[in-house]
């Protein structure tokens, strides 16, 4: 049995954001207010079907996808890119690769203890975040 990644978490820290946006092509504007936020994951782990939503005040991201299954991502309200996207897990790290324009993209979720952990990747830029149960 895999870890149950479920529930709803607030993010307690968020190491190198802006060296990812950048990574990403985001306009300093949206940076400038993106750091700023700190967003709720809330997680729906049932089988190998996720739901995963990203929350916050400025903007919400929702991704849905079965493990083992490339699905096509879009980016929206994000970088806005089209990614063809695969997770899988790497033991008890539940790891996605985001292929498209940017190369080396992908995260990868684990939990150490109580806390969510988060590494977002891209052209070498590792943006790293962790989370807590609300
Ligand atoms: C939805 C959070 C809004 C805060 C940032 C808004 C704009 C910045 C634009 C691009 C930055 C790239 C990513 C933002 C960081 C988090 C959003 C979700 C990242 C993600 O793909 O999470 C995965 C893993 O939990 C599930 O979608």
């Amino acid at each position: 049995m895999p870890v149950d990644l479920s529930g709803t978490w607030n993010m307690v820290s968020n190491e190198n954001f802006e060296d990812y946006m950048l990574a990403l092509g985001i306009d300093f504007a949206t940076r400038k207010i993106a750091k700023m936020v700190k967003p709720q994951k809330v997680i729906r782990q049932n089988g190998d079907n996720f739901t995963i939503r990203t929350l916050s005040t400025f903007r919400n991201y929702l991704v849905q996808f079965k493990v083992g299954e490339e699905f096509d991502e879009d980016t929206k309200g994000l970088d806005n890119r089209k990614c063809k996207s695969l997770v899988t897990w790497d033991n008890d790290r539940l790891t996605c690769v985001q292929k498209g324009e940017k190369m080396n993209r992908g995260w990868t979720h684990w939990i150490d203890g109580d806390e969510l952990h988060l590494e977002m990747f891209c052209e070498g830029h590792v943006c790293k975040q962790r989370f807590q149960r609300a």
